[in-house]
C-alpha cells in the first residue's frame, strides 16, 4: 500500500443541494441522466496536472506559499513518483475519470534530450500502472516548450532553427508517451508562440514555420498510429504581448491557409476567451458553427484584473451558456472538461484542492441541468426561430437558396418596401434565463 497523502477525506460523493458537508457534491450527481446521457459522460471532467500538482504558489511579488507532503524528498524523481500517486489518490477520491499533463509535470527536465526522455519513461510506466489500478484516464497531453530559456524567443517561431528542431523532438516524445497513456486528445498551445515587438519580427517566417511544425506532429502521429485528435488552444496575449493563436476565429483562418483544417479542433479555456475580450459562450459558439468544438478548460478569469488567473470556475451563469453551447454542438466526444485552474495562493491546504474542485465541478453540474432544461423547453430556439421567420420563406428563402441576387432584390424593395421590425427582446430573454437558473430542479 502506497502512502495516504489525503487521510482525511474518504470518497466525495452526492449528497445533494441541502448538505451542509464541505466534502460532498451538492449539485454533480455523477449517475443523475440528463437528456439520455449521465452527467459523468456529459462532463468528462479533468485534473490539469501542473495547476493541482506542481503549482507552489509563486507569483511575480512573491515565492512558494504552497509546500505539499509529496514534495519533500531531496530526489526529483522521488518526488515525480509520490506525485503520481497522490494525483491518482486525489482523482479517485474526488471522481475525476481524467487528466491532463504537459511532459515537464510528471518528470523533471534532464541536463539532456537523452536524460529527459529517459525519466518520462519511468514516469508514464508509474502512471500506467496508477490507471490500471484506478481506471482513471488520459484525456490529453501536451509540450511544455516555454518554460525553459531556450525557448526566449518561442518554439515552432523561434528565430533560431535549432529550436524550432529542440521543439520538434520534443513534440515527438510527448505525442508518443500520449499514445502509450492512451490520451484521446493532443494540445498545441501556443506558449512563446507571439511577439513583442514588430521591429524585429518576420511574421511571414514564423507562421509558415509554426504550421510546418503541426503539419510534421500530424505526419508523426500517422506514422506512429496516434488516433487522438489534435487540438490548438486559443489565447490573445501572455506571455506575449500579441500570441499568434489569438481566438477561435483566428485560429480557424491560420488552419484553412495551411490546409490544417481536417486535423485540429479547438480546446476552449474561458479566462482566455475573456482576455481576448469575448465572452466564453462566444468562443463555444464560434466553434460550435464551425464544427471544431474539440475540448475545454474549464475556469474563470477576474473581471477587475486583466490576465490569466485560471480561477475555478464559480459563475453559474457563465457554465450554463457554456453548456448551452456545447449541449447544441453535440456534447464534448473526445473531449472533457479540463480544471485549467489553481487554487489562490492563500489557499494553500491540501483540502483547498478539494473544496476547489468540489466548486468547479458543481458549478458546471448546475450549469448542465440548467442547459438542458432550457434546450428541452426550446426557450430560446423558438424565440429565434420567429425572429429568423423572414428566411423560411417567400423573398427570404430564395436569398437563403441563392436564388436572388442585386438586380432581383432592388426590384423586390422598389415594388414592396421593408416591413416593419419587431423587438430584440434582450431583457425578457436574460429574465428567463435567470428564472430558468433559479428554478430548475
Ligand atoms: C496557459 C495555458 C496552458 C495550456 C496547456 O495559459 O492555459 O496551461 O492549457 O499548455
Ligand atoms: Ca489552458
Ligand atoms: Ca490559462
Amino acid at each position: 500500500m502506497e502512502k495516504e497523502y489525503f487521510s482525511g477525506v474518504e470518497k466525495v460523493n452526492y449528497e445533494g443541494p441541502t448538505s451542509k458537508n464541505p466534502l460532498a457534491f451538492k449539485y454533480y450527481n455523477p449517475e443523475e441522466v440528463i437528456m439520455g446521457k449521465t452527467m459523468k459522460e456529459h462532463c468528462r471532467f479533468a485534473m490539469s496536472y501542473w495547476h493541482t500538482f506542481t503549482y507552489r504558489g509563486n507569483d511575480p511579488f512573491g515565492g512558494t506559499t504552497i509546500y505539499r507532503p509529496w514534495d519533500e524528498s531531496e530526489d526529483a524523481m522521488e518526488i515525480a513518483i509520490e506525485r503520481v500517486h497522490a494525483a491518482f489518490e486525489f482523482m479517485d477520491k474526488m471522481q475525476i475519470p481524467f487528466f491532463c499533463f504537459h511532459d515537464v509535470d510528471v518528470a523533471p527536465r534532464g541536463n539532456t534530450l537523452a536524460q529527459t526522455n529517459e525519466r518520462l519513461d519511468r514516469i508514464v510506466a508509474v502512471i500506467k500502472e496508477e490507471m490500471e489500478r484506478t481506471g482513471i484516464k488520459c484525456l490529453w497531453g501536451t509540450t511544455n516548450a516555454f518554460g525553459d530559456d531556450k525557448f526566449v524567443h518561442g518554439a515552432g517561431t523561434s528565430c533560431n532553427a535549432t529550436v524550432f528542431a529542440y521543439a520538434a523532438a520534443q513534440i515527438k516524445k510527448a505525442l508518443e508517451i500520449t499514445k502509450e497513456l492512451g490520451g484521446e486528445n493532443y494540445v498545441f498551445w501556443g506558449g512563446r508562440e507571439g511577439y513583442e515587438t514588430l521591429l524585429n519580427t518576420d511574421t511571414g517566417l514564423e507562421l509558415d514555420n509554426l504550421a510546418r511544425l503541426m503539419q510534421m506532429a500530424v505526419d508523426y502521429a500517422k506514422e506512429i498510429g496516434f488516433d487522438g485528435q489534435f487540438l490548438i488552444e486559443p489565447k490573445p496575449k501572455e506571455p506575449t504581448k500579441h500570441q499568434y493563436d489569438f481566438d477561435t476565429a483566428t485560429v480557424l483562418a491560420f488552419l484553412r491557409k495551411y490546409n490544417l483544417q481536417d486535423y485540429f479542433k479547438l480546446n476552449i479555456e474561458a479566462n482566455h476567451a475573456t482576455l481576448a475580450q469575448h465572452t466564453f459562450q462566444h468562443e463555444l459558439n464560434q466553434c460550435r458553427i464551425n464544427g471544431v468544438l474539440g475540448s475545454v478548460d474549464a475556469n474563470q478569469g477576474d473581471p477587475m484584473l486583466g490576465w490569466d488567473t485560471d480561477q475555478f470556475p464559480t459563475n453559474v451563469y457563465d457554465t450554463t451558456l457554456a453548456m448551452y453551447e456545447i449541449l447544441l454542438a453535440g456534447g464534448l466526444t473526445k473531449g472533457g472538461l479540463n480544471f485549467d485552474s489553481k487554487v489562490r495562493r492563500a489557499s494553500f491546504e491540501e483540502s483547498d484542492l478539494f473544496y476547489s474542485y468540489i466548486a468547479g465541478m458543481d458549478t458546471f453540474a448546475r450549469g448542465l441541468k440548467v442547459a438542458a432544461k432550457l434546450i428541452e423547453d426550446r426557450v430560446f430556439e423558438d424565440f429565434k426561430e420567429r425572429r429568423y421567420a423572414s428566411y423560411s420563406e417567400g423573398l427570404g428563402k430564395e436569398i437563403v437558396d441563392g436564388k436572388v441576387g442585386f438586380k432581383e432584390l432592388e426590384a423586390y424593395v422598389l415594388e414592396n418596401g421593408v416591413t416593419k421590425n419587431t423587438s430584440g427582446r434582450q431583457e425578457l430573454l436574460e429574465s428567463l434565463l435567470n428564472q430558468y437558473i433559479m428554478e430548475t430542479r
